[in-house]
């Protein structure tokens, strides 16, 4: 593939974040996987839905990202990786058509519902067996080599384990879904991904208990 015209990044561009939020790693895996100078800026749960952040992201979630050197603001994770490709992704690295998440899960739901949980957590397996024989004659998603639609799994599929900790199925994983699990080895495997993944280690031990926003008793117990 050729390459293709378009802006450098000489200056960081910001990665609004905070320490617990799986979305915003699928940005830093993608600035770390394309080079591009960047910086955290981490925030406390309840600064993400206060002033100023929320000038930045009206929706009161992250990521969001500022880029210097076009000037451009934007959110939505999906969103900003598709720019990010799009603006500096020279030679088409990690370009593909679009991202797509495949596992969804609701365990904010302001009552605890054992029949939602368990709900969820069954459709967590069911991807992870579409995923498996999706990937049963194929190392990545899409054009033979990793792109944004690996890259975006990466930090749900780290909170698989936790979520549905106790779940039978999950001892038998590396058997039953051997082509999903070899996949996720190879996406861990990468200095990227590594790189982020202690990155974020280290924001959530420097940043203690406070983390874990007050009225999260309840997901905690869901996923201990
Ligand atoms: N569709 C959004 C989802 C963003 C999102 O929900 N982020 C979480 C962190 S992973 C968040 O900001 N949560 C704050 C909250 O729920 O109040 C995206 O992909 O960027």
């Amino acid at each position: 593939m050729g390459e293709t015209e378009g802006p450098t990044a000489t200056k960081p561009i910001v990665l609004h974040t905070y320490p617990l939020g799986p979305n915003p790693l699928k940005t830093a895996i993608v600035l770390e996987e394309l080079g591009l100078p960047y910086e955290y800026r981490w925030m406390e749960f309840d600064q993400v839905h206060q002033e100023p952040y929320i000038n930045i992201n009206p929706n009161g979630r992250v990521p969001a990202i500022e880029d210097p050197n076009t000037n451009m603001v934007l959110w939505e994770s999906a969103a900003i990786n598709e720019y990010l490709v799009q603006t500096y992704d020279k030679t088409q690295k990690l370009w593909a058509l679009s991202m797509d998440k495949a596992h969804g899960f609701f365990f904010r739901h302001y009552e605890y519902l054992p029949s939602a949980v368990s709900r969820y957590r069954g459709e967590i397996r069911r991807i992870i067996g579409v995923m498996n024989k999706v990937l049963a004659d194929k190392e990545y998603l899409v054009a033979n080599r990793c792109t944004i639609a690996d890259l975006g799994f990466i930090p749900w599929d780290e909170q698989v384990h936790n979520i549905c900790e106790g779940q039978e199925w999950l001892q038998t994983i590396e058997q039953d879904y051997p082509h999903w699990c070899a996949w996720r080895r190879r996406l861990l495997a990468r200095p990227a991904v590594q790189k982020v993944l202690a990155d974020r280690a280290k924001a959530l031990a420097d940043a203690g208990p406070s983390t874990i926003p007050k009225n999260w008793e309840r997901e905690m117990k869901i996923i201990k």
